[in-house]
């Protein structure tokens, strides 16, 4: 976390779908104390209960998470909501139900995450970003090479996983990622 924020990276998600809560929380507790430190966002993936536990800046949630608004009456009016979607209805019903962002994707093919939805190609994301005012994060399978056209079809921001940590230098990666954000 402090060699991406170093670079510039500004928002983190800690995703932990296997531990116990016990552990989830502990290595939540420490990353949620860096990103303080540091002065970057921490949010939690899939779970209210843990974000507010170490008082994350908010939570991401999926589509099969708890609703939008049991969410936001948990986490209170000034936590951060982002929702995952990947189709056009789900931007809409995310954005009138008051999410702070919305994830949409899978852009492209990805490892990362096992039977993900349909890959909806920068094309799906043109086709949404007209539906919503909300800041869009584009997810799935983006790497350098398409990041460009990624933010040229409307994404205000990317979540990256396999680009950076498959790179030979995570800091190479993450100075080129942010760099062509820059030139944009
Ligand atoms: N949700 C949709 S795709 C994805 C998640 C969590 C994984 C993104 O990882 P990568 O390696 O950048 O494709
Ligand atoms: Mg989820």
């Amino acid at each position: 976390m402090e060699l991406a924020a170093g670079c510039g990276i500004r928002l983190f998600q800690y995703r932990n779908k296997t531990g116990s809560s016990r552990d989830v929380f502990a290595k939540a507790k420490v990353l949620r104390e860096a990103a303080a430190r540091l002065d970057v966002l921490f949010i939690v993936n899939d779970r209210c209960d843990l974000a507010l536990a170490v008082e994350a800046d908010g939570v991401h949630l999926g589509q099969d998470d708890l609703p939008l608004d049991l969410a936001r009456n948990i986490m209170g009016r000034h936590k951060i909501i982002g929702i995952s979607t990947h189709r056009p209805e789900e931007v809409t019903q995310a954005t009138r139900g008051g999410a702070d962002y919305v994830g949409y994707g899978p852009l492209f093919p990805t490892t990362t995450k096992e039977a993900h939805e349909a890959p909806v190609g920068c094309a799906g994301l043109r086709d949404i970003r007209p539906l919503t005012s909300l800041p869009v994060f584009a997810i799935g399978g983006i790497t350098l090479d398409s990041v460009e056209e990624v933010v040229a079809s409307g994404a205000n921001g990317v979540a990256v996983a396999s680009a950076v940590f498959d790179a030979p230098s995570l800091e190479q990666a993450m100075r080129d990622l942010l760099a062509s954000f820059r030139t944009l």
